[in-house]
């Protein structure tokens, strides 16, 4: 073979195992492979083989590793997730302890993530005394996943399960999934779409479920599954669905039994019940405590739970946000003890930023869960960054006040306030099948942010940013990767992934608040896909509280949604002081003044500006913002595999235009009421509001099924 054709296939060759290695399917797991110390364990089982093995390829420090069983007071109080790592018999040993195997696997993991951050140079080796235990008992992701393979607001291909082929075909993503989850303390996993098809609980199904069930289980990955509460109706033939019919009641308890027949260990039921078009108990004069009741009976004897969801908002009333409380607040106390109720973040749903739902501060007898959007649905899909444990955190530690001052959502739900034994929280995935499996390279930071706010509340956005982009990033010490010196360049790149922990991931979200929805505005997104925006929208015959105007509320003398003591009364949910901090004009915190104020054109900023200068600013200030995140980005050039950079680059100009674009259509669109020119230092708008109005903005890059909504 002449040389300069072997050349130029040792170069493709070469160029096509970089490409494979670093598309970002690895994911934060680019473990070494080539691990050669000793590594003990005291017994075998599925998921004590796991951790064995996941040492056995990647620890490369000089010392033995051993796993061992223990059961006295300390690992008891650790529960069998929570472990110890210890370094041990005059250090020449790492001892990772547990009284369970789980917590084992979980200590393998922690254990490898402080080797790929670099944490256990020189002498820290010999010092380590570490002890974990969860926050949340469950920690669940939430599939919106449908049968026929497309994803609801899902933003990264087509649904990693591919029904069709289950049980007989096992794709090797089902364990990878397991094992990412594993990772970064994930638990639990609820396969299907909460708009759910009965079908998947028809036997047929269930075996399609089981196959990954088994497949989860040695990663400690529950599965739970979202149900339609007419399933006896469609499903079994019956007439009602009424939640106090006997034979209804029968139905569910022979579908419940045949279910744990298949999957002994299985979680549970997801309910989204009398909220948008699906169906409930309220169908039959019945309470969503009646619905969740009937289930959690049926599920008791096995353990299992029910999560019934809190998002609901009927069309009759006057303020959207005020409806899940109305609801739910008179049923506190009526709901058995194995019923959890799954509360959205927000009392809108899931917008770039809301205020906390002030569910969490009425519900006290019964346990609530808070349900974190992971998937992008309101922030750019998988075209923007957005970085949102800022957003997770924000209301995690936000105080309810229900018990007095210190009384966090995090603490209402994490058991700890009201004594709940019952723990768990919810993240809508951001998955599919991509190879990334998040679409937008830097989206994995959500999925595994989620995961360690889920395990740990307290933690920082910024540790977990800087630990994502190290374990992301930074070449493994086996680097075949991103052929570059590591030991040279270290210290470059350390400085690199720095600035971009604090220059784009933490200010990724404020980011995007500022050039789309800034000072407390939101739902100002075009209709149904939930991309671009249209605060004009106006769709005939649809449901009010669908539509921008009924929440911007823009006219001549000004903006907002007034939910104070003067409107809707909205901020009465809020304990004191809360209620009156928001009902006050001036005391409102800005940032909200939107949400909970209809305020004048005019009105004096903090700033000294006028809120239509502000709000002039803010949307500019987004725009520039995104603008710096192409800058910082194009100084990873050099350190980050070509593949990912370039994915990212091209990104961030997507999100560059989209910004340009969000903020002539909110700006030149609120011109119209507010009669004011935009402040003469900003940049001027490159869009007619004529022309954005007349245009639909082409998505490509992601699904639109059909959603079956109905007024
Ligand atoms: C909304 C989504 C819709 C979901 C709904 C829900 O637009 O697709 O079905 O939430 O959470 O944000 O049930």
């Amino acid at each position: 073979m002449p040389m300069r054709l072997l050349s130029l296939l040792t170069t493709l060759f070469v160029l096509c195992s970089f490409a494979r290695a670093e598309d970002g399917s690895a994911l934060w797991l680019r473990y070494a492979t080539n691990g050669q110390s000793e590594v003990i364990v005291q017994r075998q089982s599925p998921t004590i083989n796991i951790a064995a093995s996941e040492l056995r390829k990647a620890w490369l420090m000089p010392v033995p590793v051993a796993l061992e069983i223990r059961s006295d007071k300390e690992h008891r109080a650790l529960g069998n997730e929570g472990y110890t790592i210890r370094t041990t018999i005059g250090a020449k040993q790492v001892t990772v302890t547990s009284s369970g195997d789980q917590g084992l696997l979980y200590g393998a993991y922690h254990l490898l993530q402080l080797q790929a951050t670099g944490q256990l140079e020189g002498t820290k080796l010999d010092r380590l005394d570490i002890s974990e235990k969860p926050d949340y008992k469950i920690r669940i992701l939430n599939h919106w996943d449908n049968l026929d393979g497309t994803i609801e607001r899902g933003y990264a291909g087509h649904s990693l399960w591919n029904w069709d082929e289950l049980p007989a075909v096992i794709s090797p993503r089902y364990e990878a999934y397991a094992r990412a989850n594993a990772s970064i303390g994930i638990n639990a996993t609820v396969l299907n779409n909460v708009n759910a098809s009965p079908e998947i609980l028809s036997a047929n199904y269930l075996q399609k479920v089981k196959a990954l069930a088994d497949i989860f289980r040695p990663y400690g990955v529950k599965v739970y599954l979202s149900i339609n509460f007419a399933s006896p109706m469609a499903l079994g033939g019956l007439p009602t669905a009424d939640p106090l019919n006997k034979e209804v009641a029968a139905w569910w308890k022979q579908k419940v039994k045949e279910i744990y027949s298949v999957i002994p260990d299985f979680g549970g039921f997801l309910v989204k019940a009398n909220s948008e078009g699906q169906p409930g108990p309220c169908d039959y004069g019945r309470t969503h405590a009646e619905g969740a009741n009937l289930l959690a009976d049926v599920l008791k004897p096995y353990q299992g739970i029910v999560m019934w969801r809190a998002f609901v908002y009927s069309p009759s009333d006057s303020d959207r946000a005020k409806q899940a409380y109305l609801e739910f607040e008179p049923l506190d106390g009526k709901f058995r003890e194995n019923v959890i109720v799954q509360i959205k973040n927000g009392p809108v749903d899931f917008q770039p930023r809301e205020p906390f739902s002030p569910l969490f501060g009425a519900m006290k007898k019964t346990a609530v869960m808070p349900e974190l959007q992971i998937t992008q649905e309101y922030l750019g899909f998988s075209n923007h960054v957005a970085f949102l444990a800022p957003m997770w955190k924000e209301c995690l530690d936000s105080d309810t006040y229900a018990q007095g001052e210190g009384s966090t959502v995090a603490r209402v739900t994490d058991g700890s306030l009201y004594g709940h034994s019952l723990a768990a929280i919810a993240g809508v995935s951001n998955i599919g099948n991509d190879v990334n499996w998040c679409g937008h390279p830097l989206a994995q930071a959500n999925w595994y942010a989620f995961g360690r706010l889920a395990w740990k509340h307290d933690l920082s956005a910024e540790q977990i940013g800087e630990e994502w982009l190290r374990l992301t990033f930074l070449p493994v010490a086996d680097a075949r990767t991103v052929g570059i010196e590591p030991a040279e360049d270290r210290e470059q790149l350390n400085w690199l992934l720095t600035l971009l922990n604090a220059e784009i991931l933490q200010k990724s979200r404020e980011a995007v608040v500022d050039y789309m929805m800034p000072l407390g505005l939101h739902h100002l997104f075009a209709w149904n896909h939930h991309y671009g925006p249209e605060p004009w929208c106006d769709i005939e015959g649809a449901r009010a509280d669908w539509m921008p105007a009924y929440y911007h509320r823009a006219d001549p003398n000004g903006i907002g949604f007034d939910r104070s003591s003067t409107g809707s009364n909205a901020t009465a949910q809020y304990h004191s002081p809360l209620c009156e901090q928001y009902d006050g004009l001036d005391t409102c915190p800005e940032k909200l003044l939107l949400w909970f104020h209809h305020v004048p054109w005019t009105h004096s900023m903090k700033s000294g500006r006028t809120l239509w200068d502000e709000l002039c600013y803010t949307y500019d200030r987004g725009v520039q913002t995104t603008r710096q995140f192409q800058k910082i980005w194009d100084r990873a050039e050099t350190f980050i595999d070509r593949q990912r950079f370039e994915d990212v680059q091209h990104r961030l100009r997507i999100q560059s235009r989209d910004a340009v674009w969000w903020r002539d259509a909110c700006l030149l669109y609120f011109q119209q009421f507010s009669k004011q020119a935009i402040p003469h230092e900003l940049e001027r708008p490159v869009h007619n509001l004529k022309d954005m109005m007349e245009f639909k903005l082409e998505i490509t890059n992601f699904e639109c099924p059909p959603y079956g909504f109905t007024k």
